[in-house]
């Protein structure tokens, strides 16, 4: 029997407040066709084919990578730039000394100037997309606004993009307005501003990532965490994995760490061959929104829809899983390229670059073929180790939480905080060195409390008191620990293998969880002794892992005052129970 095909209002028409404002943002911008995105499968067919046509994307070989492309940044547009990265709020206290901050109304001046006719001759993109499974009632949406068909193409992959988030819009009080030119691509003319206060974003200038890409570190985690302040949740640049253990006893972890410091390869983590029995899954590999469940437990969905992921060091050994999942349907930004046209990266252990990042014939001289910040884009679902409860529209509820730098010394391998509010502290104390993530000076180590500091909407004292209130809700709230996978020895040699065998601190800290794990007491928190460790099939020097579990007290001291000398900058804003906690650690390293 045929049925009549189904009558679908025309997208212009579904959400009154949406059209609106596309119209005034037109009437700005000037561009010379409007086009809103439905989320088809077959818009993103007519979207790839007309940049690879217009040359901006080179598909690569399509035999052993079906359905990907290579996309090439313009070489100064190549990290989120946090130096014009702006928190624009009414008062300048409110975005705090961990924000760069503008008025509201110089930041808006400023950038109407840029818009204004921008998009003379290009396509105005109207990218509804929503944060979240699409029927939870956690997910938040927001709509995109964009000249660029590149960023179009990430957001159908990183977000539900299309008719479905419109219609949810339809039937919200209000939805998140994010504006994004490429502009002129010129460094001198690039800005990301956030209005928390207005639920707005606008971005000029770069096509990249974080700065481009509005569902994501903009809206998920800077007008996120504002809105989560609000409502009595928290937006976190967090990693959820479910780890099942031998005994069958599922268990979810958050896990909080700097960009490109191993998020996604924790996220989908192979255990190793020694290790037998466990199942990891995963739910997200960078941004957790937690809200307090009805059973005093912290639950967690992941915000994203696919992986904004790190290429180069990807390998087999290394992160199998991803290695098999971008061999289909994956955008890649920023990698080289074989003979043979396939995708290249420092790190992939075969084959051999001929064109670089910025296709120039590879030349070892102009630095690595690859571009150290280089991306793929993929969708979730095409991870082998995709959690079933990935899409539950209330998430899973986490047992722990981690905080991790990349610190060459001082942190040890683990240690678990003496409670919620002394994690609080151990959360704000974290430290790492910069990445290739943003521009900057690799190596540099800085304060990063909860991985946060590029991406926290509001002042830092205050969030740490959102922190503290948020776990005093919490009836069965999850543990809270610290890792450092990056310790180096004398000969600047990483002392843990990382990767895996990270599996065995989880596993530990599950073992915490349950009641059951040992550990002693230091002046910093618990830390697992070497038997309560499971190192079988592993090949570690007992020396070796005694160092990795040790806590330095001189060096701790220094930390602890470096600490205490970072979270001065936010004066009497910050919580009196978290700085009581710094007097207690402080107090237990003078003994
Ligand atoms: O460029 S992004 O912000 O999306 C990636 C990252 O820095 O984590
Ligand atoms: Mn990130």
């Amino acid at each position: 029997m045929a049925t009549a095909p189904r009558m679908l209002t025309p997208l212009p028409q579904l959400a009154k407040a949406v059209a609106d404002w596309v119209a005034d943002v037109a009437s700005l911008t000037q561009p010379e066709r409007v086009h809103w995105c439905d989320g088809s499968d077959e818009e993103i067919r007519h979207l790839r084919a007309g940049l690879l046509a217009s040359g901006e994307l080179h598909a690569l070989d399509q035999k052993n990578f079906p359905g990907c492309d290579l996309y090439r940044s313009h070489p100064s547009d190549v990290a989120r730039v946090e130096k014009v990265t702006f928190i624009c709020t009414t008062k300048q206290a409110d975005a705090g000394p961990n924000n760069l901050w503008l008025a509201p109304a110089d930041a808006h001046a400023r950038m109407r100037e840029l818009f204004s006719g921008c998009m003379r001759g290009r396509t105005l993109y109207v990218v509804p997309y929503c944060m979240g499974p699409i029927d939870s009632p956690l997910a938040r949406c927001g709509v995109e606004i964009t000249d660029s068909a590149y960023v179009v193409l990430n957001m159908a992959i990183m977000t539900r993009m299309g008719r479905a988030a419109l219609e949810r819009i339809a039937g919200e009080p209000n939805f998140v307005r994010g504006l994004h030119s490429i502009g002129e691509l010129d460094p001198d003319r690039r800005f990301i501003m956030h209005y928390p206060e207005e639920l707005a974003i606008e971005s000029y200038g770069s096509g990249y990532g974080g700065n481009a890409l509005l569902g994501k570190k903009c809206h998920a985690l800077r007008i996120a965490s504002w809105q989560a302040r609000q409502e009595g949740w928290l937006a976190e640049h967090m990693l959820i994995v479910g780890l099942r253990s031998p005994a069958g006893e599922q268990h979810y972890i958050a896990a909080a760490f700097p960009s490109a410091c191993g998020k996604t390869n924790l996220a989908m983590l192979i255990p190793p061959a020694s290790l037998g029995g466990w199942k990891v899954t995963t739910v997200g590999d960078d941004i957790a929104w937690l809200h307090p469940g009805p059973d005093g437990r912290l639950w967690a969905i992941n915000p994203e829809a696919g992986y904004f992921g790190v290429v180069p060091g990807t390998n087999p050994a290394t992160n199998r899983n991803a290695y098999d999942m971008i061999r289909r349907d994956t955008l890649f930004t920023n990698v080289a390229v074989t003979t043979d046209n396939q995708p290249w990266w420092e790190g992939l252990e075969t084959g051999a670059p001929a064109i670089d990042w910025q296709g120039r014939p590879y030349d070892p001289k102009n630095g690595p073929a690859a571009h150290p910040n280089s991306r793929f884009t993929v969708a979730a679902t095409q991870n082998p180790s995709y959690s079933p409860h990935a899409e539950d529209p209330q998430g899973v509820p986490i047992s722990a939480i981690v905080f991790g730098g990349r610190r060459r010394s001082v942190a040890p391998l683990v240690y678990e905080a003496r409670n919620f509010t002394h994690g609080v502290l151990v959360g704000a104390g974290m430290a790492s060195e910069q990445t290739a993530a943003a521009e900057g000076k690799v190596g540099i180590v800085r304060r990063d409390p909860m991985a946060m500091k590029p991406f926290c909407g509001y002042n830092f004292a205050d969030y740490f008191a959102h922190w503290i209130d948020v776990g005093a809700k919490l009836a069965n709230p999850p543990r809270i620990y610290h890792v450092n996978w990056f310790r180096r020895d004398a000969d600047g040699k990483f002392m843990w293998p990382g990767f895996g065998d990270n599996l065995r601190v989880l596993a530990w800290m599950l073992e915490r969880c349950g009641g059951r794990g040992g550990a002693i007491e230091s002046p910093i928190g618990m830390l697992p002794r070497a038997r309560d460790l499971n190192v079988e099939g592993l090949d570690l020097a007992p020396a070796t892992l005694d160092a990795l579990l040790a806590v330095d007290e001189d060096e701790w001291r220094k930390e602890v005052a470096d600490i205490r000398a970072y979270l001065g900058e936010y004066g009497d804003r910050l919580p009196p129970r978290m700085l009581a906690e710094l007097e207690t650690t402080e107090g237990k390293l003078k003994r």
